[in-house]
């Protein structure tokens, strides 16, 4: 097979990057280790940026998550007793949009037949040939079979797991990592949520937090050690555990109900550069990896794209590769600030193991000051609703 884009993953990544390219005419295939089942069972981001809903408006496939989605104007940080309330549509003017990545995916999965994406799923020993130079190719095992794309660039979308990173050699590599000591436990729940907005609290038990995927369904998560399983959180004590750590506000209103998933994952704060080596670029979690905190996960996916998108297009329309030369940088530069934010959030909201009574008290006082400062609150809305491209 020929291409000119080549895009290894296809979750948000991989099929945003497909969409945007294909709407401006560039030929692209995508290849995916997991079969559409698979990926849409993954239940992981629920809060997109304006960014990231600006993306979808773009490729007009947007109504859907216009229709079901939930525009919120706020949240609430917690320390275990009250709410604080960052009022980020008065603060930033901006709103954030609570919309599952299962239906933003299946959105994007729903509509790459109709657009002319191709997207190859179940793809075997998927490997990346001769990216350092104009002719990189990809090759992979299809029902038992061997397989070639050749392309003039190869979009490495494959998540935090996948090979593209790998194919960079270790002599350009930089790597930088924290590796935090616990994770979070998640449940989702068909019942409706305990407050109309978001909540992420800062319990002297650990931290929780208080999500939704509609007015009926529910997502909860709260922090446990990395030693801990899904079998040693029952239901009935995970909503014990949330009902304390939420505070007592939330509790209130807090309906139980029967786990329709449940999964720990850890938490780390993770950067790779450069995110171009040759023709090979990399987008999304392949290149870099936030603790959830500050929901910016896909929605860093979602503005490495943009970039992306725009340099490529650059590229086949215009014959100008100055985009792609200055991706890696431009890309950086964002995803360097939400690095930062994620990270401040999650030592701000979490206990950590090494944490004496002072650090406690430091992180009250942090949250006190929050409470009584409109600087503050500002600061921490507009990394919330996400920086401008
Ligand atoms: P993905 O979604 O991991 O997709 C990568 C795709 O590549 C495929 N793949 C391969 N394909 C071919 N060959 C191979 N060898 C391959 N190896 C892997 C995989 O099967 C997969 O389909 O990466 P992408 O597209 O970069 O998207 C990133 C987001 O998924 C991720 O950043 C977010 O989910 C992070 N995240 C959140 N982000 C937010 O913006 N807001 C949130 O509220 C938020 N909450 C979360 C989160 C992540 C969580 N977990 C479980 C990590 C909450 C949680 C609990
Ligand atoms: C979620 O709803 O899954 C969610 C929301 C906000 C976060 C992380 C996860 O910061």
């Amino acid at each position: 097979m020929k291409t000119q884009v080549a895009v290894i993953g296809a979750g948000p990544a991989g099929l945003l990057l497909a969409h945007l390219l294909r709407a401006e005419g560039v030929e692209v295939i995508v290849v995916e280790r997991s079969s559409a089942d698979h990926v849409l069972g993954r239940i992981r981001a629920g809060v997109l940026e304006r960014t990231t809903t600006d993306l979808m408006d773009r490729l007009g496939l947007g109504a859907r998550m216009h229709a079901e989605g939930l525009p919120h104007d706020g949240f609430h940080l917690a320390d275990g007793e009250r709410l604080i309330r960052i009022d980020i549509a008065k603060l930033t003017g901006q709103q954030v949009m609570v919309y599952g990545q299962t239906e933003l995916t299946r959105d994007l999965m729903a509509a790459a037949p109709e657009r002319g994406v191709e997207i190859i799923y179940e793809a075997a020993d998927v490997a990346l040939h001769d990216v350092e130079g104009d002719a990189p190719y990809v090759t992979f095992v299809q029902d038992g079979q061997e397989r070639r794309i050749d392309a003039r660039f190869i979009g490495g979308c494959d998540g935090f797991h996948g090979p593209s990173r790998r194919a960079i050699p270790e002599t350009v590599a930089r790597h930088f990592e924290r590796v935090y000591p616990f994770g979070w436990l998640g449940i989702l729940a068909d019942v409706p949520p305990c407050n109309h907005e978001l909540i992420y609290a800062n319990h002297a038990r650990g931290f929780a937090l208080a999500s939704m995927r509609s007015p009926t369904r529910s997502r909860y998560y709260v922090q446990v050690p990395l030693d801990e399983r899904v079998e040693d959180w029952p239901d009935e004590r995970l909503w014990d555990e949330l009902a304390i750590r939420l505070g007592p506000e939330a509790a209130a209103h807090m309906v139980r109900g029967p786990a329709i998933e449940k999964s720990i994952a850890p938490l780390r704060s993770y950067v790779f550069e450069p995110m171009r080596h040759g023709s090979l670029l990399l987008a999304g979690d392949s290149a870099h990896i936030v603790p959830p905190t500050g929901a910016k996960g896909l929605n860093l996916a979602a503005s490495d794209v943009a970039y992306l998108s725009d340099a490529l297009i650059r590229f086949f329309m215009a014959g100008d590769g100055d985009g792609v030369a200055g991706y890696s940088d431009k890309a950086l530069a964002r995803v360097w600030k939400a690095e930062r934010f994620s990270w401040q959030l999650t030592r701000l909201m979490h206990r950590f193991p090494e944490n004496d009574a002072f650090d406690r008290r430091m992180q009250l006082a942090d949250l006190d000051y929050i409470a009584s400062s409109v600087a503050a609150q500002t600061t921490i809305a507009e990394n919330y609703v996400g920086l401008p491209l």
